[in-house]
């Protein structure tokens, strides 16, 4: 079977070098309009294969020595990787991942979320080493190099010289603050999430249009910028559909095209949605490409690369701030803790395992969009309520002869409590070949595995104080009173069903 980017060309190729031979002025003009009014006339050179001299850019990935076949389709031999915020979550797993697969890793951190985590009075419950640690146990463990600086995102005369240095071919962005409750904690968390985030992706874009116009910017996002739509629209890829058209007093337009409409729900989510806009018109302006990525929220503790040794496993929150739900619940199930569903718990989220979710990032830096494109993409591979998830960690954690109880408190975010969810997501599956593998079930398992170790289990017990949510959206700051208690099974289910349609 061919691997889901063979067909793409060199317009999609980071080696592709388009500046100086293609009239930039033409930027405002389609790509299709571009191709056909120089059909004939681009011609590039490559960065790899400067022995072709100039050519027109139409080798596919399937023709190119330099693509070489990789367990997730073809990828670019030695590729060059910058992850921004490599020291976090999602940073620390993508590097390992990528360094094993044979991608050439660089990153930066500034350990901001170490700071933000600690500022809180939490910390990670899974235990992580310091900078140094990791990146000698990754090259004893895993015989990888990454090529680590400590760099704020914000400083961009430091980060200009490493990019410089690395000329990195795909740089995904994680180097931001992650958390809504976090960015509602009061004015001064607000502004500092939104300078953090916003104002270092706005200088980041400048960098990558100075430096490596070229490479690739994959850009984490959130499901959460779309809200939850209580008409029950579907949550299209960030962009609409060609054939989706608006009705309007007996007139008609079509939408096809236009970015969709965004109802971020807390100034975190906000910042996102600051971001894709920055993001587009970069793209618009400066000819760069991205993947601004709509992340469900992921859960979990395993892929095969942190596992491999605990000096590489990756960090895990559980403190009202930074810990999401469904790593919440398995560590409060652990406590003997009845599992904090806020409000009616009939919200719907889209969510994917970490593992899943680092495929999926695999899969995009190998297959670019062409330059001037912005793409979205709908990461989550499920779909559940949050009543369900509870019912699931308490079903799970039946099996470790754990029983436990669900405890309905006042919802302290300003969010629909009961809306339809329709998730349009058609990229991973069909045009990316990306096929979850991890059930929810599964990884909730593994968690147990590793959470109900002695030291990890001390770790929780330690920090159980910040479990209940004091951050509230209405400004007030008290515990969210406890509307219910239950035992898990008894709960029937009334709201909407969601839809994933892939
Ligand atoms: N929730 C509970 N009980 C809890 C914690 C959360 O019922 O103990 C509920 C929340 O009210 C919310 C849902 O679970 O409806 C998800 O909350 P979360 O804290 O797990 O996730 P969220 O704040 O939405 O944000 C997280 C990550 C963020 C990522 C986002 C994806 O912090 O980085 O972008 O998930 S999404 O939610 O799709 O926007």
């Amino acid at each position: 079977m061919k691997s889901h980017n063979a067909h793409k060309t060199c317009w999609n190729c980071p080696a592709a070098i388009f500046k100086g031979n293609v009239d930039f002025r033409a930027c405002g003009q389609s790509m299709e309009d571009i191709k056909s009014i120089e059909e004939g006339q681009i011609v590039i050179e490559c960065a790899r294969r400067p022995e072709l001299g100039h050519f027109e850019p139409s080798i596919t990935f399937e023709q190119c020595p330099e693509w070489i076949p990789f367990p997730y389709g073809l990828m670019l031999k030695d590729m060059r990787v910058m992850i921004l915020g490599i020291d976090g979550y999602l940073g620390w797993t993508l590097a390992l991942k990528l360094g094993n697969l044979g991608f050439r890793v660089s990153g930066i951190d500034n350990f901001l979320r170490r700071d933000c985590v600690m500022e809180k009075g939490a910390h990670t419950i899974v235990p992580i080493e310091r900078m140094t640690e990791r990146l000698h146990a990754a090259r004893e463990v895993l015989g990888i190099n990454i090529n680590f600086r400590r760099i704020d995102l914000k400083d961009r005369n430091q980060l200009k010289e490493f990019m410089e240095e690395v000329k990195p071919e795909s740089i995904v962005h994680y180097a931001e603050i992650p958390s809504a409750p976090y960015s509602m904690v009061d004015c001064t968390h607000a502004i500092r999430t939104q300078e953090n985030n916003v104002l270092g992706t706005l200088g980041l874009l400048f960098l990558i249009k100075d430096v490596v116009p070229e490479s690739c910017l994959i850009k984490l996002g959130t499901m959460g910028e779309y809200g939850s739509p209580l008409t029950g629209r579907p949550l299209f890829e960030g962009i609409f559909p060609s054939d989706a058209v608006m009705h309007w007093e007996g007139r008609e337009w079509s939408l096809g095209g236009e970015i969709t409409p965004r109802d971020p729900v807390s100034f975190y989510h906000v910042s996102k949605v600051q971001d894709t806009f920055n993001v587009y018109e970069a793209c618009k302006y400066w000819w760069l490409r991205s993947y601004d990525i709509m992340q469900g929220v992921i859960y979990g503790v395993h892929t095969d690369e942190v596992s491999r040794d605990p000096r590489l496993r990756t960090r895990l929150d559980i403190d009202e701030w930074f810990g999401t739900v469904v790593n919440r619940f398995v560590a409060q199930a652990i406590q003997d803790m009845p599992l904090t569903v806020y409000g009616g718990g009939e919200q719907i989220r889209g969510f994917i395992a970490l593992e899943d979710a680092m495929e999926c990032m695999c899969r995009l830096i190998v297959s670019p969009p062409e330059p001037g494109q912005y793409d979205v993409v709908n990461q989550v591979s499920g779909l559940h309520k949050i009543s369900v998830l509870a019912e699931t960690v308490a079903r799970v954690a039946e099996t470790y002869g754990l029983d436990i109880r669900i405890q309905r408190l006042e919802n302290p975010r300003v969010e629909a409590d009961r809306h339809p969810f329709e998730v349009v997501s058609t990229k991973l599956p069909h045009t990316l070949g990306f096929t979850p593998r991890v059930s929810l079930e599964t990884e909730i398992s593994r968690m147990f595995e590793l959470l109900i170790k002695s030291e990890i289990k001390k770790r929780i017990e330690e920090k159980i104080h910040l479990i209940l949510p004091k951050t509230r959206w209405d400004g007030f700051k008290r515990e969210s009173d406890i509307l219910e208690i239950y035992e898990h099974g008894i709960k029937k289910d009334t709201g909407f069903k969601p839809i994933l349609d892939t």
